[in-house]
């Protein structure tokens, strides 16, 4: 099997063990979408198949066909969050490509790569800056290039976009410049088959409640790493969630910097410290269509 990140129906039939017919079907009902190549030729995206191997059962299940490492928990060691840190703190773009792409193509679940890897790979720099190994021109050029690379991940992401899918919008408060983990909010979301906006770092609330009125979103997330003024920043929250809850809109809060004692008197409809918690509530608001437990075998498989 090459490098493509396609796979054909047939081959997906194989590698999965079901009939070709199963999978038509499944293509039919939004559980695995299709794309054209260029060539006209109806193909599956490799990164949608996996995650369909994540959340299902496939007793005739064949990784070798779809060129996997032999275990896919492997993909979520702490291995790759390593080589990453490797990678951001050299500014070695090849590598650091290496590690989001490779690990977006074998299936690792965006939130996953998050918390996982990136999290972890930035919390080390971090550490090597405070400990005076690194300079902050190392930090922001890790950042910098760590966001490049999400980014680039984006036309995969939206590859599957459905025309009625749900509008999520959201961003860092004001004063808070981090930019990774609200981009990742964003992918994650992409992923899930919502239409999500990010309005990105240092982001006033009241520019929050624009968004509401214009894109009349069905979820509004903040992420807030860093918080120069807290007091202000609830008082200004506290409107933004009455609107929110006003015009119906779920709000979703997180980010180191509301993991403490601010977290108990923030009035929100979710929150919570990991990505991963973050998905499975977007999935209880918007779930994508799931394969069931079982495909029709393959006429040919025993
Ligand atoms: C990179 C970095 C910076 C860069 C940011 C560059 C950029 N454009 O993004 C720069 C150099 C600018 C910077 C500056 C500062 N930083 Co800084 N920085 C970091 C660092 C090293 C990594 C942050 C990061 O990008 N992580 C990657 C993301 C993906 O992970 P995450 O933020 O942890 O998010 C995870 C969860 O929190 C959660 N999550 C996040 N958002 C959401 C949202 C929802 C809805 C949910 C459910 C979950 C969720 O899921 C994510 C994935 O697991 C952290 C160290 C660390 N331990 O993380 C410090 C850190 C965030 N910085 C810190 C501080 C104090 C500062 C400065 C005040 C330093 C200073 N004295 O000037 C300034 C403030 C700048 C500002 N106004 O924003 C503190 C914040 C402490 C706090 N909460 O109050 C930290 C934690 C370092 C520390 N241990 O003290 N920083």
């Amino acid at each position: 099997m090459t490098d493509t990140p396609f796979l054909s129906p047939a081959e997906v039939s194989q590698a999965l063990g079901v009939s070709t017919s199963t999978i038509k079907r499944w293509v039919d009902q939004g559980v695995l979408p299709a794309h054209k190549t260029p060539g006209g030729h109806r193909k599956l995206l490799r990164a949608d198949v996996l995650r369909l191997v994540r959340e299902g059962t496939f007793p005739c299940l064949d990784l070798a066909m779809l060129a996997l490492p032999e275990k896919l928990d492997e993909v979520a060691s702490g291995t790759l969050a390593e080589h990453l840190f490797d990678g951001l703190q050299r500014g070695d773009i090849t590598s650091i490509r290496g590690v989001i792409h490779g690990a977006y193509a074998t299936g690792l679940p965006m939130e996953v790569l998050g918390d996982e890897v990136i999290a972890p790979a930035m919390a080390r720099l971090g550490h090597s800056w405070e400990e005076g190994r690194i300079d902050v021109m190392h930090e922001h050029r890790g950042t910098l290039l760590c966001a490049g690379v999400l980014h680039e991940l984006r036309p995969a992401l939206e590859a599957n976009a459905e025309s009625d899918r749900p509008v999520a919008v959201g961003g860092n408060p004001e004063g808070d410049h981090s930019c990774l983990a609200s981009l990742l909010v964003q992918l994650m979301l992409l992923d899930a088959g919502w239409d999500a906006i990010n309005l990105g770092p240092n982001t006033p609330l009241a520019s929050f409640g624009v968004a509401i009125r214009e894109t009349t979103p069905r979820l509004v997330w903040l992420s807030a790493c860093y918080l120069p003024d807290p007091k202000r920043f609830l008082a200004e929250y506290r409107k933004l969630y009455d609107q929110a809850l006003a015009a119906r809109v779920a709000m979703a809060v997180g980010g180191q910097a509301l993991q403490h004692a601010i977290q108990g008197v923030l009035p929100a409809t979710f929150h919570g410290l990991s990505l991963s918690e973050l998905a499975s509530f977007c999935r209880s608001l918007h779930p994508r269509p799931r394969p069931p437990k079982r495909g029709r075998p393959r006429t040919d498989h025993a």
